[in-house]
């Protein structure tokens, strides 16, 4: 007599589900989305010419701050940059100085700037504080170029770094949570915590919020192999679905890179992912700052 496994008594588990859905959960058109993105970025202009948007990347060391400001650049350049300091997974941090950076294009920079904050690695309930704290006052346009923040005290009015009279320029116009997409403590509480936190204060001063998923080719072989399996892989909308409903972030508020990290070349789908996030991002900040408009870009000279 044979035995085959499931008719007995015995019931056998179900099989899983396969990795990838049959059809992705959000549309991207590979071919196309590339060059309209690109466009748009390359054309995009505020209104006055002597604004920016400053886009503020906030998320653990780790996560790809630093090489999503190199993959943008990248992209824009049509070659490979590595101007933000890349941190090596086994140091500690290497993005301890608050800098902005910039990108060249033909005849001068595009109209946005980068900034980025490391957060959520705390001694204690305390620091976690004095971290929101700083990450207020950065939204505000309170912090100058090249502080190095104290985990131990706040930035104070009093400290040279503390910019008394931000101009429209100096404030932030989006918050970009970067998520390392294959974090298991991804949901720790005081994750969580700080992100609702500093979230409440954008939300009380307007400044819309997304967050990248970076690493996407950690999540799963699938994607790994093909990154146009993104949004088909279950795994991957799981772990996005879970985050959304933790933190309150709109799904469609939250898309997946994969950072040029370790490759020579550029490639098309790569760039594809890279551009459509970055004009959502410019997009969104552009519509808060337009509603800024009123005031001035710079601080306001005395007339006397
Ligand atoms: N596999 C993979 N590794 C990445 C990706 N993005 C960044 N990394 C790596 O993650 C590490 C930390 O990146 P980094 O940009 O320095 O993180 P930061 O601390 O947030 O600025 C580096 O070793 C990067 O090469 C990605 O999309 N895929
Ligand atoms: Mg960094």
């Amino acid at each position: 007599m044979f035995y085959f496994p499931g008719m007995g008594g015995k019931k056998s588990k179900p099989a899983p589900p396969p990795p990838l859905l049959n059809n992705p959960w959000r549309k991207i058109n590979w071919g196309r989305d590339k060059h309209e993105a690109l466009e748009y970025v390359n054309t995009y202009r505020p209104h006055n010419e002597d604004l920016q948007l400053r886009i503020l990347l906030h998320g653990p060391v780790g996560a790809g701050k630093s090489s999503f400001i190199n993959s943008v650049t990248s992209v824009l350049r049509q070659r490979m940059c590595n101007r933000a300091t890349v941190g090596n997974v086994y140091e500690d941090c290497l993005t301890k100085q608050y800098k902005t950076y910039k990108i060249e294009k033909e005849n001068g920079f595009y109209p946005f700037v980068f900034n980025d904050m490391m957060g959520m690695k705390y001694s204690s309930r305390r620091t976690r504080k004095i971290h929101v704290k700083d990450v207020k006052q950065a939204l505000k346009g309170h912090v100058r170029d090249g502080v190095t923040f104290n985990p131990e005290r706040k930035l104070l009015k009093e400290d040279r770094y503390y910019n008394r009279a931000p101009g429209l320029n100096d404030r932030v116009h989006i918050l970009v949570f970067i998520i390392d997409a294959n974090t298991e403590s991804l949901m720790k509480q005081e994750i969580v915590e700080t992100i609702q936190d500093i979230r409440d204060e954008a939300i009380d001063l307007g400044i819309p919020q997304v967050s990248i998923f970076t690493k996407i080719d950690t999540v799963c072989p699938e994607i790994k192999q093909d990154v146009k399996n993104v949004y088909s892989s279950r795994r991957l909308q799981e772990k996005m679905e879970h985050f959304s409903a933790e933190v309150g972030i709109p799904l469609n508020g939250i898309f997946a890179v994969k950072n040029y990290h370790a490759e020579t070349n550029l490639s098309d789908d790569t760039d594809t992912l890279i551009l459509s996030v970055l004009r959502h991002i410019i997009n969104y900040a552009g519509d808060f700052l337009s509603t800024r408009e009123d005031q001035r870009p710079h601080r306001q000279q005395s007339s006397m």
